[in-house]
C-alpha cells in the first residue's frame, strides 16, 4: 500500500514514524524528530528535511546511525538476519550471489574498514539509477573509501544513508522519475563514444574537438533531438548541434539553452551533457503534451568549450556571440592536424564567413540559462540538490615554458644548475601560496592550478633543461584575479632571475567574471523552491558557456548536486536519476514561468 502526503501531513506522530518506519535503517528518532516540520509540500521536502534533522543531530546520533546498518555480503547477512529493506537492496546488487572470491575480498574490505573507522562501510548499492551498482562497483568503491580521511568517510557514509533513504521513500511513495531515468540513460548511451576506447575495467572517456567519438555524439544528439519532437535540428559552422522547439507563432522569441558535450581527458559523464539533456527532456514533454509555449525554445549543444585538443575554451560557444578567434583555425593539435584541417575533415564549411554567420541576434532572445553539475563539494555537503548560480568566476590560462640548461645531473654542482624543473616547482608552490591568500577575500576565494607540468624528453640523470607547465587563474571578480595573475607573474620573474632560468609565457584565455542577471536568479529560486527544497545560492568556481552568453544577453545558472562529494573532471563524477528529475522539473517550472509572464516576448533586462 503506497504512502501519500496527505496521509502523512495528517498523521499524529507515531502514526507518522509508522508510516516511516525503516526508511532509516532501525533509527526511528529521525522521523520522530522531523514530525514537527509537518506539513511537507513534496517529497523532497520531506526528504530534504529528514536530512536536515539527521545533519543537525549530534555526532554520536549519527555514529549510531551508522552503526545500526549492516556490513555489506557480512555476518548479518550471512545469518538471514538483515531487515526486509537491507535483504532487498542487497539482493537487488547481487551481494547474495557473491563469488568465493568476491565474498573473501567483502570480508577482508569489512574487517579492514571496521578496523580503521570502527563502523561499517555504508553504500547505498542500489546506486545513482536505483537499478543496483555490480559487486564490482560495490568492491571498486568499497577499496577507494577504505583511504579517505576519517571526517570525510563518516560524512560520506551519511549521504549514502540519505541515498538509501531516498530510494526506501520512493518505494514506499510508488515514486518515479522518468525524466531524470531518460536523461541518465541518454548520458550512459553518449559516453560509449570516446577518443580512447573503454576496456572492460577502464572506462576513460574523452571527447575532444571533432573526432570520430566527437562526430558520433554529435550525430547521436541530433538523432535524439529529432526523435524528441524538435522543429529545427542542425550542425552548425564549428559544430555546435543547435535544436529549436518553435514556440506558438514564428516571431515567436527565443529562450536559448545548452552546454558543451565535449569533455576533459578521462572526465565525467555529466560535465556539459547535463546542460543539454535536461531542456531536452522538457521540450520532448511539451511535444509529447503537443503544447507550444509563447516562445521557442532553443538548445545548443556546445561542440568545444573544455579547451583540450585545441587551446581555444568556450569555441562553440564564442560562435555564438561573434568572437571565434581566426587566429583559432591555425592552432595544431598534438598530432599536428590543424583547426582549419580538423573542420574539413568533419565536413564543416570552414570558413570565417560561415563561423562568423553563427553570431545571434540577442534581440531576438529571452537571455540565456544553462543547467550544470555544481562540479564541486558546496551541494553534496549540505544534502541540496539544486543550487542557484550567483556569478561565475573570472579566469585567466597562460602556457609556460621554462627555459634553462640541461647538463649532467652527476657532474654539475649544485649551485651552478639553471634546472627548469626546480623554477616550476617553486612557481607551483608560490601559486598556491598565493591563492591561498585570498582565501577570506569579500568577493569569495581565488583558486589557482597547474594543470600540465611536464619535462619534455627528461632524462633520468639530466638536469631538466626545459619544464613545460600550464596556468589557471580564477577569482569571483575581475580585479582580483587580475591582482592574482600580477603576482604570480611578477614572481615567475624573480624566480627565472635567481636561477639563471627564462621563460615563455602564452596568454591562453582571459574569460571576465560573469554575474548572473537577477531576473534569471529569481526564476531559478522559484523553480527550485516550487520542487520543495528551500532555496539556495552559490559561486560558480568553475566557468561555463554562460560566461560567454553574457557577453551579448542576460545568463542565469542552475547547479545539480555532484555525488561522491561533488568530484567532476573525474570519472567519478556522479548525479542521481533522482536529483536530475528534480533538474528537469526546475527547468520546466522556469518554462511555465516564462509562458505565465506578460509581454514575454520582450527580452529580460
Ligand atoms: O575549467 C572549467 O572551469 C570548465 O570545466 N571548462
Ligand atoms: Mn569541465
Ligand atoms: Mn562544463
Amino acid at each position: 500500500m503506497t504512502v501519500t502526503l496527505d496521509q502523512l501531513n495528517a498523521a499524529d506522530a507515531s502514526a507518522f514514524t509508522a508510516l516511516l518506519d525503516g526508511v532509516y535503517e532501525h533509527s526511528p528518532w529521525i522521523a520522530e524528530q522531523t514530525w514537527s516540520q509537518r506539513p511537507f509540500q513534496t517529497l523532497a521536502h520531506l526528504k530534504h528535511a529528514l536530512a536536515q534533522t539527521v545533519r543537525q543531530a549530534p555526532q554520536q546520533a549519527q555514529l549510531d546511525l551508522i552503526r545500526a546498518h549492516p556490513e555489506l555480503a557480512g555476518k548479518a547477512a550471512v545469518a538471514g538476519q538483515l531487515t526486509a529493506e537491507s535483504t532487498h537492496e542487497q539482493t537487488k546488487a547481487g551481494l547474495t550471489h557473491c563469488s568465493a572470491e568476491e565474498f573473501a575480498q567483502l570480508q577482508q574490505l569489512n574487517a579492514d574498514y571496521n578496523a580503521r573507522f570502527g563502523w561499517p562501510f555504508i553504500l547505498a548499492v542500489r546506486g545513482p539509477r536505483g537499478t543496483g551498482l555490480s559487486r564490482q562497483e560495490i568492491i571498486q568503491t568499497f577499496a577507494r573509501r577504505l583511504h579517505n580521511h576519517p571526517d570525510f568517510e563518516r560524512a560520506e557514509c551519511l549521504r549514502n544513508i540519505h541515498r538509501i533513504a531516498e530510494i526506501r521513500l520512493h518505494d514506499k511513495f510508488g515514486h518515479h522519475s522518468p525524466q531524470g531515468q531518460q536523461v541518465w540513460d541518454w548520458a550512459q548511451a553518449w559516453a560509449q563514444h570516446s577518443d580512447i576506447p573503454h576496456t572492460e575495467d577502464d572506462v576513460n572517456l574523452t571527447v575532444t574537438y571533432l573526432t570520430p567519438a566527437h562526430q558520433a555524439c554529435a550525430a547521436q544528439l541530433q538523432s535524439w533531438m529529432r526523435d524528441g519532437g524538435f522543429d529545427e535540428v542542425r550542425l552548425d559552422a564549428v559544430g555546435n548541434v543547435v535544436g529549436v522547439y518553435q514556440g506558438a507563432t514564428p516571431s515567436a522569441p527565443r529562450l536559448l539553452t545548452g552546454s558543451h558535450y565535449d569533455t576533459v581527458r578521462n572526465g565525467g559523464r555529466y560535465d556539459g551533457r547535463l546542460g543539454i539533456l535536461v531542456p531536452m527532456a522538457c521540450v520532448q514533454a511539451l511535444h509529447r503534451a503537443g503544447r507550444r509555449l509563447p516562445f521557442a525554445i532553443e538548445v545548443v549543444g556546445f561542440a568545444e568549450e573544455e579547451g583540450q585538443r585545441y587551446s581555444a575554451t568556450f569555441l562553440g560557444s564564442s560562435a555564438l556571440v561573434g568572437d571565434f578567434n581566426p587566429d583559432w583555425l591555425s592552432q595544431l593539435d598534438s598530432d599536428g592536424i590543424s583547426m582549419l584541417e580538423a573542420m574539413k575533415a568533419a565536413k564543416l564549411p570552414a570558413t570565417m564567413a560561415a563561423i562568423q554567420a553563427e553570431k545571434r541576434n540577442p534581440a531576438a532572445y529571452l537571455g540565456f540559462v544553462e543547467v550544470h553539475i555544481e562540479q564541486g563539494p558546496v551541494l553534496d555537503a549540505l544534502d541540496m540538490p539544486l543550487g542557484v548560480v550567483t556569478s561565475i568566476n573570472g579566469s585567466t590560462r597562460y602556457a609556460i615554458d621554462l627555459i634553462g640548461m640541461a647538463s649532467h645531473a652527476g657532474t654539475t654542482p649544485m649551485m651552478q644548475r639553471q634546472d627548469a624543473a626546480a623554477a616550476a616547482a617553486e612557481l607551483i608552490l608560490y601559486v598556491e601560496q598565493r591563492a591561498r591568500h585570498d582565501q577570506n577575500s569579500p568577493h569569495g576565494p581565488s583558486v589557482g592550478t597547474v594543470g600540465i607540468l611536464n619535462v619534455p624528453q627528461g632524462s633520468i640523470n639530466v638536469i631538466p633543461g626545459r619544464c613545460h607547465l600550464t596556468l589557471d587563474l580564477r577569482a569571483p571578480v575581475d580585479a582580483q584575479r587580475d591582482a592574482l595573475t600580477r603576482d604570480v607573474l611578477a614572481q615567475l620573474d624573480v624566480i627565472c632571475r635567481q636561477r639563471g632560468v627564462r621563460h615563455e609565457s602564452r596568454l591562453l584565455l582571459t574569460a571576465a567574471a560573469a554575474p548572473c542577471a537577477e531576473p534569471w536568479q529569481a526564476r531559478w529560486t522559484q523553480a527550485v523552491q516550487a520542487t520543495g527544497l528551500p532555496p539556495f545560492t552559490l559561486p560558480s568556481g568553475a566557468g561555463h558557456d554562460a560566461m560567454k552568453l553574457h557577453q551579448i544577453m542576460s545568463q542565469g545558472m542552475l547547479f545539480v548536486r555532484g555525488g561522491n562529494a561533488g568530484i567532476s573532471h573525474n570519472p567519478l563524477e556522479t548525479i542521481t536519476c533522482d536529483d536530475a528529475q528534480l533538474c528537469v522539473d526546475a527547468f520546466a517550472n522556469l518554462l511555465e514561468q516564462l509562458a505565465g509572464q506578460p509581454g514575454v516576448g520582450t527580452p529580460s533586462p
